[in-house]
């Protein structure tokens, strides 16, 4: 068991059907899955997650595409998995993001970017909390 990171495949992939090649290429780069889900953010929990962009002028824009439709949060295990997992997923804008790159393989803008890997540790705890109860992290049983 390494340590973990909060990915999110967004709205735009769930809706071009991509959720299977996206998780294929996490696990064919040696991350486990230790907890996953589909789900629909409202514009609250949206907004919530993405609290520190809240000055931002591309804000309401992002919160509208993250409420937009159902995402799938998955909490990942490797060693050293918050910089792996964005190296993996590449720059924010796809135009700007390393050949083989999530994001250069499946997305559009920068918008639009298919997939979220959070920053740092703590902001991996934190990000896994707004999904996931310990029992979900913890437990394997409904
Ligand atoms: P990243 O860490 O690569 O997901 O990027 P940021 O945390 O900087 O941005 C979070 C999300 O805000 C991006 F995934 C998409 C959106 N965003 C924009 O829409 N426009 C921008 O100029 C920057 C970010």
């Amino acid at each position: 068991m390494g340590n973990r990171t909060l990915a999110i495949i967004k709205p735009d992939a769930v809706k071009k059907n991509l959720i299977g090649q996206i998780i294929k290429k996490i696990n064919e780069a040696g991350f486990n899955i230790k907890a996953m889900k589909m789900v629909r953010l409202n514009k609250d929990s949206a907004g919530g997650f993405y609290e520190v962009h809240k000055e931002r002028p591309f804000f309401n824009n992002l919160v509208e595409f993250m409420s937009s439709g159902p995402c799938v949060p998955i909490v990942l295990e490797k060693d050293n998995a918050v910089a792996d997992f964005r190296t993996l997923i590449g720059a924010t804008d796809p135009a700007q993001a390393d050949n083989g790159t999530i994001r250069k393989l499946f997305a559009e803008s920068k918008s639009e970017n298919v997939i979220h890997g959070s920053d740092s540790d703590e902001n991996a705890a934190l990000e896994i909390s707004h999904f996931f109860s310990r029992k979900e992290l913890l437990e394997n049983y409904i």
